[in-house]
């Protein structure tokens, strides 16, 4: 018995490569995370960037919260088991009238996973939709096998590397995810997907939450961390992080600081980029 997904939808994952909308939470809920995001940027002068972006869960209690929460533990449950770790996380914001966008691409590409059982669980803070550069996606892509990119590094896109699927898309054949806050989509590591800018005059703020079960590997550096949400960790593959006791938290801020350093040397592996602030990069600035 699935716990939180229709059999309906996990067969769309199966055959489609994703599931939209999945409510999570209420919207007065997902507009108070949005609330907390823009009290620490007031505080701190400036939208959140760079290092910031990757990873917030190990920062902020509240995210720390929102990547174990249990609805959405239940849909991936419903789609790759039992025991669950939280890989990554990343804020991808766009601004008001921004040319920020995303390539078309396989999140798969540079990831260094050894293979494809994993999810990502976008969850809406503001609406996602046709006006603000909601995601799209290329329904089925998923059973492509990895397909070649080729770096862009482009100035707006929000991508490491500015990376794109190196095949022709053709845009008709794509789908929208379109998102009411406290929705997610959950969308499939192989699945080609992108998002154009966002024309509307409020920002579009969403948090990606990368999940995988137990047994997936790290085979593009000798070590990487991941949090165990759900269930046992019986295989030990990846080094096991804490949850913050508090919002940076001192050990916690130090502790990111490293996992950082070591996901920058994954995901810019073969270029000459040191870190998410790095201009030589795209993405996550
Ligand atoms: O937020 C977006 O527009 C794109 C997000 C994305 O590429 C991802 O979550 O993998």
């Amino acid at each position: 018995m699935p716990k939180l997904l229709s059999k309906a939808q996990i067969e769309r994952y199966r055959e489609e490569g994703f599931v939209a909308p999945v409510r999570v939470m209420p919207k007065a809920e997902a507009l108070a995370l949005r609330a907390q995001l823009e009290r620490f940027e007031r505080d701190t002068g400036a939208p959140l960037k760079g290092d910031l972006r990757h990873k917030p869960h190990l920062l902020f209690t509240w995210l720390a919260a929102l990547v174990r929460h249990p609805r959405i533990l239940d849909a991936v449950e419903d789609l790759y088991g039992p025991d669950l770790l939280c890989w990554s996380s990343s804020f991808f914001i766009k601004e008001r009238e921004s040319p920020a966008f995303v390539s078309w691409h396989q999140d798969s590409t540079y990831w260094g996973l050894d293979r494809p059982d994993v999810v990502s669980a976008w969850v809406a803070f503001t609406p996602a939709n046709t006006g603000n550069g909601a995601m799209r996606v290329l329904p089925g892509s998923h059973r492509f096998d990895q397909v070649a990119h080729r770096d862009t590094f482009a100035k707006h896109n929000l991508l490491t590397r500015g990376q794109e699927v190196a095949v022709e898309v053709d845009e008709r054949q794509t789908a929208p995810l379109e998102l009411e806050p406290g929705e997610m989509s959950l969308h499939h590591v192989r699945l080609v997907h992108g998002s154009p800018p966002n024309l509307s005059e409020d920002r579009r703020i969403g948090l990606a939450i990368r999940y995988m079960p137990t047994t997936v590997r790290q085979i593009a550096g000798s070590e990487d961390s991941a949090t165990l949400v759900r269930g046992e960790d019986r295989f030990g593959n990846f080094a096991p992080e804490p949850a913050p006791p508090g919002d940076l938290d001192p050990a916690m801020v130090e502790l990111h600081r490293r996992i950082t350093e070591r996901n920058v040397r994954i995901l810019y592996r073969g270029t000459n980029v040191e870190s998410f602030n790095d201009p030589r990069g795209a993405g996550l600035r």
